[in-house]
């Protein structure tokens, strides 16, 4: 990359914004600090270190692209390996199911930080973030896709105690890393056909959430968030957690709503959600992802609905009240490359959003002035951000443009094609 070029570019695009009274160093400032949460799944299709090996819970993985991370460390070094890509404050988004057990006989329901040291340590040195999720899946507690809403006595108390234990660790990790650690409660139970009592599951749901969230556990620290779904695969006609369920759940009970973008109808948008939703609940949690026809959990690319959540949440000032995540898993293609094109997008669509002439356009509107707010929605798309995006990555010491590619592959021939 040629650096003359990327800062003759930015002094264009400098110009340029002021024109549109834009200032663009206080743009990036502002894209720096937001913090989004890479999903550490990502790097070995959902498998993590603890279960049966297999995905289960109406979600899958497809691909076979080679150099699955089958450690703690192999993974943890490639996550390093995608955060030297990635602009901006980063968290990382663990799963229960990445507990590292070191020999010890220890159950879901039965862990502790100890099994999360590993990660702890790793994230404290680095100075970023943990994220966290009980894993409700690839376990042999599990009750086919039941869960939380189990009939089986013994299984549901099972799935409790382990819902209550992610959030002492979850505790654990916002004490001792400084910042909030949040909790996603996502439960795949559900029927693959119509079922006769739809009532029932959802009862047994609501009593096991009250039972995970009667002890006083801070939630400034470790707030929690419950995860709605329209369906899953295998659980096609009938989901316990459903948008109402969750929605209504997490009203009631003061806890956060899990939007995640390819759990609707595939015409609904979740940017178009969150203000309704933040009326009534305090934070939302951001499951970002791409759904291509319904639930695919394809890598987050740069696009409209992308672009519609960060200028929601930058635009009506609502950042603080949201924890941006991702949630994709793609097999077919270089799990590293797929984890920078998600988090470079979501970055670069956060500057876009900064970027924005945001109040020359919510004054025309509240002018009245429609026509000159859809002219420059439209201009604003012609706008050097693109400049500003190349000088933000080559002042953020991350590569600029493609350049991320080449040590991508660098690294799999080096790394990956080893394993
Ligand atoms: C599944 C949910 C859930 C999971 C992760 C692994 O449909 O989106 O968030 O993808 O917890
Ligand atoms: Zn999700």
């Amino acid at each position: 990359m040629n650096e003359k070029l990327i800062l003759n570019g930015f002094e264009y695009a400098k110009a340029r914004y002021a024109e549109m009274g834009v200032d663009v160093e206080a743009a990036m400032a502002a894209a720096d600090k937001v913090p989004v949460s890479m999903h550490c799944w990502q790097g070995d299709d959902v498998i993590g270190f603890d279960g049966v090996g297999s995905l289960s819970g109406g979600i899958a993985t497809t691909g076979n692209y080679p150099g699955r991370a089958r450690t703690p460390q192999e993974l943890r070094a490639d996550i390093d390996k995608a955060l030297s890509l990635i602009p901006g404050a980063t968290k990382l988004n663990l799963h229960a199911c990445y507990a590292e057990k070191n020999g010890k006989k220890v159950d879901r329901d039965e862990y502790t930080v100890e099994q999360f040291q590993g990660w702890l340590d790793w994230a404290a040195e680095r100075k970023i973030g943990l994220d966290f999720n009980p894993t409700y899946f690839s376990h042999p507690m599990m009750d086919g896709d039941f869960s939380l809403s189990s009939t089986d006595e013994k299984k549901r108390r099972f799935w409790v105690e382990h819902g209550i234990r992610c959030r002492e660790i979850a505790l654990e990790f916002a004490k001792r890393l400084g910042q909030p650690c949040a909790i996603n409660y996502w439960m795949p139970d559900g029927y693959k056909d119509t079922c006769a009592d739809t009532y029932g599951p959802r009862k047994r749901m609501e009593k096991s959430l009250d039972e995970i969230f009667a002890p006083d556990i801070d939630e400034t620290l470790a707030p929690c968030g419950i995860e709605s779904k329209l369906f899953g695969i295998g659980v096609e006609s009938y989901t316990v957690a459903s948008h109402e369920f969750s929605l209504g759940y997490a009203i009631k009970n003061h806890k956060m709503y899990t939007l995640d973008s390819g759990h609707f109808h595939p015409t609904e948008v979740i940017s178009a959600k969150i203000t309704a939703v933040l009326l009534y609940v305090d934070k939302v949690l951001m499951h970002i992802s791409r759904g291509i026809r319904w639930d695919s959990d394809h890598a987050v690319t740069y696009q409209d609905e992308l672009q519609a959540i960060m200028d929601e949440l930058v635009f009506n000032g609502l950042l603080d009240r949201a924890f941006i995540g991702q949630d994709y898993f793609d097999a077919s293609i270089n799990r590293i490359a797929c984890w920078a094109i998600g988090m470079r997008s979501a970055r670069k669509a956060l500057l876009s959003s900064f970027l924005a002439p945001a109040e020359m356009l919510r004054k025309f509107e509240a002018e009245g002035d429609l026509t000159s707010r859809l002219a420059m929605m439209e201009e604003r798309k012609n706008l050097p951000m693109t400049a500003v995006w190349d000088y933000y990555c080559l002042t953020r010491n991350v590569p600029v443009g493609e350049t991320w590619l080449a040590s991508v592959k660098q690294y799999e021939k080096d790394v990956l094609s080893l394993r």
